[in-house]
């Protein structure tokens, strides 16, 4: 990528509620055709079909770009979204996250973690030891921007995940997103899924376990989805945090391990 540097982003709503959004970075030759598939994938959004789409292009400071690597990924195969949960509640354990906070966040994401129990367009904040909820807005929530993979990486990751069955838009940006959310300062663990009734696995991010799959985090054709970033109090740097998730570009220039499919045991 030259050193001049753009963000773009989308963002889909239909009468107001978040549909879908995506970031992406690229360079001046970039923008045109990045920009219009941004348009036809916030059309063609299995969320429905949107009345308002934003699409927002800045340049950035080149001098301001971070590199990282991806996460390794691995897949652990569960029979549903109960022992899914289960799973994934293990696993934050594991991460450090107290029962508390984990039994917080997976009630906020099954019943719809806005105010009115929707979906959110960003991730909920929450306090790592008591649950407690930190995001500025919790409507909104905070929406992890400026991220992508370096070009050259992008087929390398396609190849890799392919050859898993797994090279699809999901993954990919989960990837990237989970990637840029681990490098940030104060965060212990992530745990995502969809909100595309059609997709029904989500993850456990955290340092120490990197990016674990879980096929299934809901039931199929619920429309609920969301995130939750877990935060270590201690030293807490709120501001410093939320600048480096809305603000500081990073591009991925290197993959992580990818590990074969083994089933989950608890
Ligand atoms: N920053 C913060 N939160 C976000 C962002 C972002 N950039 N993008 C989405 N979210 C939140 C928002 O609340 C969405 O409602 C929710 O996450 C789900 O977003 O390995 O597809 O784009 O098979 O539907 C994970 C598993 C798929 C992929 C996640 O999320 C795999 C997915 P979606
Ligand atoms: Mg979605």
């Amino acid at each position: 990528m030259s050193a001049e540097l753009f963000s773009i982003r989308m963002h889909s709503s239909l009468a107001g509620s978040h549909l879908s959004g995506a970031e992406r970075l690229g360079d001046r030759r970039a923008l045109s055709a990045l920009a219009a598939s941004l348009v036809e994938r916030a059309l063609a959004h299995e969320r429905g079909e949107a009345d308002q789409i934003r699409v927002t292009v800045e340049r950035l400071d080149p001098g301001a770009l971070l590199t990282g690597c991806l996460p390794g990924l691995m897949t652990l195969r569960v029979p549903d979204h109960r022992q899914g949960r289960q799973a994934a509640a293990e696993l934050l354990r594991g991460a450090g996250v107290a029962r508390e906070a984990i039994s917080a966040a997976l009630s906020w994401l099954v019943e719809g973690p806005s105010p009115e129990g929707g979906n959110m367009r960003g991730a909920m904040l929450i306090n790592a030891v008591s649950g407690e909820r930190l995001e500025p807005d919790r409507r909104r929530g905070v929406r992890v921007s400026r991220m992508d993979l370096a070009p050259s990486l992008a087929e390398e990751l396609g190849r890799a995940l392919a050859s898993f069955d797994l090279d699809n838009a999901h993954v990919r940006e989960a990837l990237v997103l989970a990637g840029k959310v681990l490098a940030a300062p104060g965060v212990v663990a992530e745990l995502c899924w969809s909100d595309d009734p059609s997709y029904t696995a989500g993850y456990v991010a955290s340092s120490g376990g990197g990016y674990q799959r879980l096929t299934h985090l809901k039931a199929l054709g619920d429309p609920r989805g969301g995130r939750a970033f877990f935060l270590r109090p201690e030293g807490l740097d709120l501001p410093a945090l939320l600048a480096f998730l809305e603000k500081t570009p990073m591009l991925f220039t290197g993959l992580g391990p990818l590990a074969h499919p083994v089933d989950w045991r608890g």
